[in-house]
C-alpha cells in the first residue's frame, strides 16, 4: 500500500508565518480534495521551526505506540519543507 502525504504551506490561521499542511491520503484518492484527515504544523515563534501540531498524531513510524517520535517527524518534515521557497510552478 502506497503511502502518500500532500504538503501545502499555507497561513492557515492568518497570523503572517507560515504553516505546514499535511493531507493523508488512502488507496484510491481521485482528487486532491479526497484525501483521509489532514493536520498541520506551525511555529509558535513564527522562525520556520516547527513546533506545534494542530491535532493528534496517529502512529507514524508504526512501532505500536503513539509518543513523541511520532509527531517529531512531523515537524521535521515541515522544518524541511518549508526551506523549499525556490519550487515554482513550471507550466
Ligand atoms: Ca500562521
Ligand atoms: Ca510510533
Amino acid at each position: 500500500m502506497p503511502i502518500r502525504i500532500l504538503l501545502e504551506i499555507a497561513d492557515m490561521e492568518r497570523d503572517g508565518s507560515p504553516e505546514v499542511v499535511f493531507y493523508h491520503y488512502g488507496d484510491n484518492p481521485t482528487e486532491m480534495m479526497d484525501y483521509d484527515y489532514a493536520l498541520f504544523a506551525s511555529s509558535s515563534q513564527a522562525n520556520d521551526r516547527y513546533d506545534l501540531l494542530s491535532e493528534e498524531v496517529i502512529d507514524s513510524d508504526g512501532d505500536g505506540d503513539i509518543d513523541n517520535h511520532d509527531k517529531r517527524l512531523y515537524l521535521q518534515l515541515a522544518d524541511a519543507f518549508v526551506q523549499f521557497r525556490g519550487l515554482k510552478s513550471t507550466r
